[in-house]
């Protein structure tokens, strides 16, 4: 069976990390509208660095969730026929075990050179532009999608959703595209398709079937149901 997974926030709010749209998402008194944009970045450029900075020093003090480590364990078992695709910026599928994580919106964790187009693992603050191992000039920025900006990988992401047994969206509101237009690309295809979210997404009526929960809870037993349904070797 082959599955395209897709993340958002919320399977990473029970470790500790805000979501964007829920009563209490937003950052330190920012919309991400309003730093997540490249505008925002040449009119306030040391704001959005600081806002990055604390995300990044904040990912030291979470850690992942059951939801995080029942994907991992999917994966362990399907292999390549997981594709795993995330929003999420922070590197809790990664700590929680999974391999082979596609990260559409960029990584925390990674640096972006303005000047020379490096892509480098970047795990200290940007706010004082150190400059880049590349090329030497002090053009790093978080090496993250902005508004207006092209996801990553969408050429792989679209063929893996039209090529899916099933496709299951997990803990995103589906107010944010492309990603909140992969269920009907899916649907369209004649993709099964499945939503585990705290609530009723803003594209929910699309989906085949939705789970309404916690995903601490409903990821680890939709992911037995499956592994049950392959024949899980443990
Ligand atoms: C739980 C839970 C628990 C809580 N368990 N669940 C007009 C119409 C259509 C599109 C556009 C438009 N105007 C502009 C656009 C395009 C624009 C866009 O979509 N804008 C919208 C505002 C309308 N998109 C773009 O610009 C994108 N690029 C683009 O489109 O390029 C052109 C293109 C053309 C053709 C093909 C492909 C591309 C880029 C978007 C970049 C988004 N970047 C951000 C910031 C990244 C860095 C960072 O993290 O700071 O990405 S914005 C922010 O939103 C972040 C997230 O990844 C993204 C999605 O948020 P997510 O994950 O859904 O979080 P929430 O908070 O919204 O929802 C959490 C959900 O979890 C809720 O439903 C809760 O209920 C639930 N939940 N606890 C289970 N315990």
């Amino acid at each position: 069976m082959r599955i395209v997974v897709l993340t958002g926030a919320g399977i990473s709010a029970e470790s500790g990390v805000p979501t964007f749209r829920d009563a209490d998402g937003l950052w330190e008194g920012h919309r991400v509208e309003d730093v997540a944009t490249p505008e925002a970045f040449e009119l306030r450029p040391r704001m959005v660095q600081e806002f990055y900075d604390a995300r990044r020093a904040a990912l030291a003090g979470v850690e992942p969730n059951p939801a995080h480590r029942a994907l991992a364990r999917l994966e362990e078992v399907l292999g390549d026929d997981l594709f795993l695709v995330t929003q999420n910026i922070d590197d809790l599928h990664e700590r929680g075990g999974a391999q082979r994580v596609h990260h559409m919106h960029g990584e925390l964790l990674k640096a972006l050179c303005r000047a020379c187009g490096s892509r480098l693992a970047w795990q200290d603050a940007l706010v004082d532009f150190p400059p880049c191992p590349g090329c030497g000039l002090p053009e790093l920025r978080p090496d993250v999608v902005w508004f207006g900006e092209m996801p990553y990988g969408m050429d792989d992401i679209y063929a893996q959703l039209r090529t899916a047994d099933l496709f299951v969206s997990i803990g995103t509101s589906g107010a944010v595209y492309p990603a909140a237009g992969f269920v009907q690309l899916a649907a369209g295809a004649r993709v099964r398709t499945l939503e585990l979210n705290l609530e009723p997404s803003e594209g929910s009526h699309f989906f085949t079937e939705s789970r309404h929960g916690r995903a601490g809870d409903l990821v680890p037993v939709w992911v037995d149901e499956v592994l049950a349904l392959v024949g899980n070797p443990g």
